[in-house]
C-alpha cells in the first residue's frame, strides 16, 4: 500500500491509485469536467488540479498517481483560484444559454460556476462558431456548448467501439465531431445516445419532439395513444428528484392520463408478444436446421452497428420486430379494429429511455399497418420535461392501472429493461412450452447482472440451450467476433445496446452510471416479483390477441405486421 496525506489527513491506497481515487478514500471530493471513472481518465479539463507538496505545477488529480509520503493540498487560495480561472475560460466560449438550455439546473459546467461563484467573466474573447448538427432523427450536436471534456469521444470508441466521434483541428478550434465534421446521420452513428448521457452540457442532446406530441393531444380529430418502455418506469423518478431505483409505474400512467392521452398502453404487453413469436421462431430454427445463433432484434441500436459493422450476420437476427414497433402495428390494426376507430386519426407516442428508438420508428421498415406504426418518440429525458411542463408532479399522484388490452402485461415483459430480461423472459416460456412441465424456479440469476459478457447452459428438455447475453456494443464484438468465426456454438444469444440494457439507454435520466444503473436493475426485478403473472405466455391479454386477431405465433398475420427483415 502506498501511504499518502490529503489536506492533514494520512490515507493509505493501492499502488497504482489517483490522487482522486485516494481523495475520495478521505470522502474529499475533488471537483471534475471531464473525468469519467473507468471511461474518460485524460486530465483534459484541468479542474481537478491540486497543490503537491514540491512539485512545480499544480497537478490533475484524477490523472496523477499517488507516491509513497506524497503531501497534497486539494483546496488551497491557490488552487481555487486556479480552478476558477479555468472556467472563466471555457465560459469565455460557451454561449450564455442556460435559462433557455435543455440542461437548466442539470448542467455540470453550470454547477461548477456556482460551486465556484463565478459571477462574471473576465476574457471577452472570439467564441467558436460552428453549426449545430440536427441531421439526425435521434442526436442534436451543438459544438457551441462543447467543453472539449472528450466523454463523448471516449463512451463511443471504447464502450461502443462504434468511433462516430472524434476530435479534429486543433488549438482554439478544436471540434468534436464525426471524422471531417460530416453529419452525424450519414455517419456509423447507432443513435445510441450514450454521448449525450455523459455529456456534462447541452452539447449532445436527443432531439426535442416533445411539441408534436403536445400538437396532436390538442388535436381533436386525432385518438392519442402512450406506450411506456419497462425502462422508463424504474427511472423516470429520477428526473423529478426521487431517488435512482425509484418506480413510479402506476404514478406515472395516471400522469400520463393528465396531460390528455385517450389511452395509456404499456410495451410490456408487446414485450410479451415477442417472446411467443421469438421463442417459436428459436424452436422453429432449432428444429428446421435454420441459421444458429438467433440473435434478439429489439435493440435498435444494436440493428444499426449490426447494419453497418456485421452484415453478413444479418440472417442471425430474428425477424421480431422490436417491442415497441409491434406496439405500433397492432395499435393502427387490431386496436383500431376493436375500438372502431380510423387508423389514420390513431397517433402513437412511445416513451422509451433510448434515442435510437426515434430512428427506429421512422424506418421504412416499420409501416406495416398501412402508416407509420409509431408516430413519436420520446426519451425517458422528455417525458419528465414534458410533465414539468404541465406542471405535474408525479410524486403527488394516485397510482393507476394501465388501459386494457394493450396495457396488460406480466413480469417477464417488465425485465426486458434490464440486460439479460430478455432472455430470462424467453427461457421462462420456452421451456414450458417445450417441456409441457411448470418450472419450478423462474428465477434465471445466471441471465442477471452487470457482466459484460454471460454465458451459460440450461438444460430444456432434452436439449441443452446455450445462451449468450451481452450489453454494450463492444462487448457484443467480442461475442460476434466469435460468431463470425464459426467459433460460437450459442442456441440464442441477447444483445442490447446501451451498457445495462435500457436500464441505462442514451435517453434516460442524467447521471447515469453503475451505481445508478444497479439500482434501475434491482427495481426491475422488484417489479417483476410484485406482478401477478410472470411468464409471457400466461398474459390473458396476448392470448386473446392471437384467439381475436393474430391466430397463432409466426401466423400469417404476424408475419404481416410483426416481423421484418433487415438487409445489409
Ligand atoms: Fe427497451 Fe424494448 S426493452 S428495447 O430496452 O425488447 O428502449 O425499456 O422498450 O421495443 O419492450 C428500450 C426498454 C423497450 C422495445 C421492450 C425490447
Amino acid at each position: 500500500m502506498i501511504t499518502l496525506t490529503i489536506d492533514n489527513q494520512k490515507v493509505a491506497v493501492e499502488p497504482g491509485s489517483t490522487i482522486l481515487e485516494a481523495a475520495k478514500k478521505l470522502g474529499i471530493n475533488i471537483p471534475t469536467l471531464c473525468y469519467l471513472k473507468d471511461i474518460n481518465v485524460i486530465g483534459a479539463c484541468r479542474i481537478c488540479m491540486v497543490e503537491v507538496q514540491g512539485a512545480r505545477t499544480f497537478v490533475p488529480a484524477c490523472v496523477a498517481p499517488v507516491a509513497e509520503g506524497m503531501v497534497v493540498r486539494t483546496n488551497t487560495p491557490a488552487v481555487i483560484k486556479a480552478r476558477k480561472l479555468v472556467l472563466e475560460l471555457i465560459l469565455s466560449d460557451h454561449p450564455m444559454e442556460c435559462l433557455t438550455c435543455v440542461r437548466n439546473q442539470n448542467c455540470e459546467l453550470q454547477k461548477l460556476a456556482e460551486q465556484f461563484g463565478i459571477k462574471e467573466v473576465r476574457f471577452d474573447g472570439a467564441k467558436t462558431e460552428y453549426p449545430i448538427d440536427d441531421s439526425s432523427p435521434a442526436i442534436i450536436r451543438d459544438p457551441r456548448k462543447c467543453v472539449l471534456c472528450r466523454r463523448c469521444v471516449a463512451v463511443c470508441s471504447n464502450i461502443q467501439t462504434v468511433n462516430a466521434l472524434t476530435a479534429q483541428e486543433r488549438g482554439f478550434d478544436t471540434l468534436i465531431a464525426p471524422a471531417f465534421n460530416e453529419k452525424l446521420a450519414n455517419m456509423e452513428c447507432v443513435q445510441c445516445g450514450q454521448c449525450s448521457l455523459v455529456c456534462p452540457t447541452a452539447a449532445i442532446q436527443e432531439k426535442d419532439d416533445i411539441d408534436k406530441v403536445w400538437a396532436a393531444l390538442a388535436d381533436p380529430k386525432k385518438h392519442v395513444v402512450v406506450q411506456t418502455a419497462p425502462a422508463t418506469r424504474v427511472q423516470l423518478g429520477e428526473t423529478m428528484g426521487m431517488e435512482p431505483g425509484s418506480i413510479v409505474t402506476g404514478k406515472m400512467v395516471a400522469g400520463l392520463r393528465r396531460l390528455g392521452f385517450n389511452k395509456v398502453f404499456d410495451t410490456d404487453f408487446t414485450a410479451d408478444l415477442t417472446i411467443l413469436e421469438e421463442g417459436n421462431e428459436l424452436l422453429q430454427r432449432i428444429k428446421t436446421g435454420g441459421v444458429l445463433p438467433m440473435i434478439t432484434s429489439c435493440s435498435p441500436g444494436w440493428i444499426k452497428f449490426a447494419e453497418h459493422f456485421y452484415p453478413d450476420l444479418l440472417p442471425h437476427l430474428s425477424t421480431c420486430k422490436s417491442p415497441q414497433q409491434m406496439f405500433g402495428a397492432l395499435a393502427k390494426t387490431y386496436y383500431a379494429q376493436k375500438e372502431g376507430i380510423d387508423p389514420a386519426d390513431i397517433f402513437v407516442v412511445s416513451i422509451m429511455p433510448c434515442t435510437a428508438k426515434k430512428f427506429e420508428c421512422q424506418r421504412p421498415e416499420m409501416k406495416d399497418s398501412g402508416y407509420q406504426d409509431v408516430d413519436v418518440v420520446l426519451t425517458s429525458r422528455e417525458l419528465g420535461r414534458m410533465f414539468k411542463q404541465a406542471n405535474i408532479n408525479i410524486a403527488e399522484l394516485p397510482e393507476e392501472e394501465y388501459d386494457a388490452p394493450l396495457g396488460i402485461s406480466t413480469g417477464a415483459g417488465e425485465i426486458f429493461g434490464a440486460t439479460g430480461g430478455v432472455m430470462e423472459a424467453a427461457l421462462r416460456t420456452v421451456y414450458e412450452v417445450v417441456t409441457g412441465k411448470e418450472l419450478d424456479n423462474i428465477n434465471f440469476v445466471e441471465c442477471r447482472g452487470l457482466t459484460g459478457v454471460k454465458e451459460a447452459t440450461i438444460q430444456v428438455g432434452d436439449l441443452p440451450v446455450k445462451i449468450a447475453i451481452t450489453n454494450g456494443l463492444g462487448n457484443a464484438r467480442k461475442v460476434l467476433d466469435k460468431v463470425r468465426a464459426g467459433e460460437a456454438d450459442y442456441h440464442f444469444i441477447e444483445i442490447m445496446c446501451c451498457p445495462g440494457g435500457c436500464i441505462g439507454g442514451g435517453g434516460s435520466p442524467i447521471p447515469t452510471n453503475t451505481e445508478i444503473r444497479l439500482k434501475r436493475i434491482d427495481a426491475t426485478y422488484t417489479e417483476d416479483e410484485r406482478m401477478v403473472l410472470r411468464k409471457s405466455h400466461e398474459n390473458p391479454a396476448v392470448k386473446a390477441l392471437y384467439e381475436e386477431f393474430l391466430e397463432k405465433p409466426l401466423g400469417h398475420k404476424s408475419h404481416e405486421l410483426l416481423h421484418t427483415h433487415y438487409t445489409p
